[in-house]
């Protein structure tokens, strides 16, 4: 009996440990970022709206910016580019996977700068992130600045 229970604390013991180097390898691995390089200097950016902007009835036209980088369809494997994607109400998804596909992240894969986004009232965050052909993010991952805009 004792030396069951003297198990079992070892075995606890060790699981915590395990977790702790699990929760330890999430976080290197949160920062790896895809296999496709970014050219150096690349950047991306939101052209409009700007920060803070109130948009009346939600539906706005989304301006993508990318510099150092070409945007083509997904698909396309060709280098130094990538297409665009917006966070919407979202953190950043992990960078050494495909980029999620649903609502609070919309894909422009037909090589889009800009596009027609709608959006509920209330208070709501738009950040782009680029992927590669595959909706990988680049190697280092090229993402805009997270900005919040009103829906009254
Ligand atoms: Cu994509």
């Amino acid at each position: 009996m004792r030396r069951a229970l003297t198990f079992a604390s070892v075995a606890a013991a060790a699981g915590v440990i395990g977790m702790m180097a699990g929760g330890l390898t999430g976080g290197i691995k949160g920062a790896v970022a895809g296999e496709t390089p970014a050219p150096k200097d690349a950047k991306v950016y939101i052209i409009w709206p700007s920060e803070g902007t109130v948009i009346k009835g939600g539906k706005f036209w989304l301006r993508m910016g990318a510099r150092g980088i070409g945007v083509a369809p997904s698909g396309v494997e060709k280098a130094n580019t990538g297409h665009h994607h917006v966070i919407i109400d979202s953190p950043l998804p992990p960078f050494d996977e495909d980029i999620p596909a649903d609502n609070n992240h919309l894909h422009f894969g037909a090589g889009q700068s800009e596009a027609r986004v709608e959006l509920p009232p209330g208070t709501h965050t738009l950040q782009l992130l680029m992927g590669d052909h595959n909706h990988v993010p680049h190697d280092p991952p090229l993402m805009s600045r997270k900005i919040t805009v009103i829906v009254p």
